[in-house]
């Protein structure tokens, strides 16, 4: 077995990836491309995923893109090795995906306008009424899943559920360095930022930042 993560340094997607791979106690190699030298568009990574984006997974002669599958399927392919990430029974794994699917459908739509205004807008051009209703539907996310969290992780035991989620909560932290005034943790619910701290004192999460998020 030889697997090997396609990975940009900075994606939430590809965070979530390598996220699944410590919690499975897999080794693993990492294949860092730069989004700034086009990498992804190039041949031999489109012969991987013809959508041009990371994260790609390759074991052996499989290759496998979309953090969620990937998260899925080295679950399915490793049940006994490390900690199950779709763990329980039919209905626990149910919640999972399910709040998986809530990530993926909901939260990350209402994070763009907040990402679009802080991150990629230059200071002069925001626009601050986008930017307000932008952190307002992010409020009302983090409600619902304060609402939705099962313990001390989002289904109760930790699981690809809080992977999803944690490197989206995470990108809303990294606007302040184009932002400085923005405090995104501010608008996180008490149990969440709890839960947060939960995750980032995990024993592999540090090994997880992304390298240039860490040269802040
Ligand atoms: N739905 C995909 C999203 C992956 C994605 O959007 N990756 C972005 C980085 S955050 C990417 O590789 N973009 C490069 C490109 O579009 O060429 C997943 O869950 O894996």
């Amino acid at each position: 077995m030889s697997l090997v993560l396609y990975y940009g340094s900075g994606s939430p997607y590809a965070w979530r990836a390598q996220l699944a791979l410590e919690h499975k106690a897999l080794a693993y190699e990492l294949k860092v491309l730069s989004f700034s030298a086009k990498d992804t568009e190039k041949p031999e990574f489109l012969a991987l995923n013809p959508r041009h984006r990371v994260p790609v997974l390759v074991d052996d002669d499989f290759a496998l893109y979309e953090s969620n599958a990937i998260a899925e399927y080295l679950d399915e392919a490793w049940p006994a090795t490390g900690a199950r990430l779709f763990p329980g029974d039919a209905r626990a794994r149910a919640l999972v995906r399910r709040l998986i699917l809530e990530v993926d459908n909901y939260f990350d739509k209402a994070i763009d306008p907040v990402i679009e205004q802080a991150f990629y807008t230059k200071t002069e051009e925001r626009d601050a009424a986008k930017f307000e209703n932008g952190c307002k539907a992010v409020v009302d996310e983090y409600a619902l899943f304060t609402k939705a969290m099962r313990g001390e992780f989002l289904a109760g035991p930790l699981s690809a559920a809080d992977y999803a989620f944690y490197p989206m909560v995470a990108f809303m932290k990294r606007c302040e360095v184009k932002m400085p005034e923005f405090d995104s943790d501010a608008l996180l619910t008490p149990g969440l930022r709890a839960w947060k701290a939960r995750i980032e004192a995990l024993p592999h999460f540090d090994k997880t930042i992304p390298p240039h998020w860490k040269q802040r």
